[in-house]
């Protein structure tokens, strides 16, 4: 297919066999600010071969899908202002145009799964806002996990949204919820959200055999694996209600809506966290970096 290209190392790694994570560009161009994007984007790629596995940063460039990115365009990507935010519904238009674009959960599991890619790792996955009843605001996230083969390593949903709502689209689309090594369904900052798992696991050779056993009885889509931020980088819970509320407030009144709700989110939370939330989101990608080239690992031997 003409339109992908793998850099070097991951065309390297599928000649070699090796396992390879895939990771998100939105999370660098739209979810965190300058230079700390482009630092924990260099740092997520370097604990993924450090646990073993190849890192595979996806985006848009010059009318390619880019499954692996040199420094300079993940710099390029980091500090430029007008790299499209690209879901499903925009790769037809920026792919043809040329323009530079930063990946969604939704659109680099395409690509993911078009470049044979099966573990993906990202800080938060979209879902269902609060008030969708109203706006009808679900991200095109939740449908992609519904039809797309790859399995998303996240710290859960931001309760930005309406964490509930979002797993009950979640179970209606048939995707399965893994906690890892927690019985409770993670919200980003915080390890909890009230609302469980459909399973806990604790290890990746076991989270591997049920993603494995998915695709083996031919059930289409994605898994969540929703593994919680660390207890010593987790935010205080009511804190993050308040402010969440405050920003959702700003939101409203600011007239924000559609692909700009989240990341004006992001930023308005970081503001009002004083920088908590940014340190906060750069431990739990981390850690997520961590587990998910572990369960790369453990993935790669059942499925090749
Ligand atoms: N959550 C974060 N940081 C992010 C995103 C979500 O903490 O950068 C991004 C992801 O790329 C996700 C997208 O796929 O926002 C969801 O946007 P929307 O609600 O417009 O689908
Ligand atoms: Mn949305």
């Amino acid at each position: 297919m003409n339109f992908l290209h793998l850099s070097e190392e991951v065309r390297r790694a599928k000649e070699e066999n090796r396992p390879v994570v895939a990771l998100e560009s939105t999370i660098v161009a739209h979810g965190m600010p300058y230079p700390d994007n482009l630092n924990t984007a260099r740092e997520v790629e370097a604990i993924i071969r450090d646990h073993g596995a190849v890192p595979a940063t996806i985006a848009i460039l010059d009318g390619k899908i880019r499954v692996g990115l040199a420094e300079d365009e993940l710099r390029f990507l980091a500090k430029h202002d007008g790299v499209e935010k690209v879901s499903r519904r925009d790769l037809p238009h920026v792919i043809a145009t040329g323009k530079p674009g930063a990946t969604t959960v939704a659109a680099t599991m395409i690509c993911a799964r078009m470049a044979g890619i099966d573990v993906f790792v990202t800080g938060g996955i979209g879902g269902v806002h609060r008030q969708a009843e109203k706006t009808m605001d679900i991200s095109a996230d939740l449908q992609e996990l519904a039809r797309t083969d790859v399995a998303v390593v996240c710290a859960g949903a931001k309760s930005v949204l309406d964490i509930g709502l979002t797993l009950e689209y979640l179970e209606t689309l048939g995707v399965p919820v893994i906690g890892v090594g927690t019985e409770e369904f993670p919200a980003f900052y915080c390890r909890s959200s009230g609302y469980p798992v459909d399973v806990r696991l604790d290890t990746p050779e076991e989270i591997a055999r049920v993603i494995h056993t998915k695709w083996e009885l031919g059930l289409q889509g994605g898994l969540v694996i929703a593994n919680p931020i660390p207890e010593a980088d987790a935010l205080e819970e009511e804190t993050m209600e308040r402010i969440i509320a405050d920003a959702l407030r700003e939101a409203e009144a600011a007239g924000i809506s559609g692909k700009r709700v989240t990341p004006f989110l992001l930023d308005r939370i970081k503001t009002l966290t004083g920088g908590d939330s940014l340190r906060a989101n750069i431990a739990l990608v981390k850690h997520n970096a961590r587990v998910g080239a572990q369960i790369a690992r453990a993935l790669h031997p059942l499925r090749h």
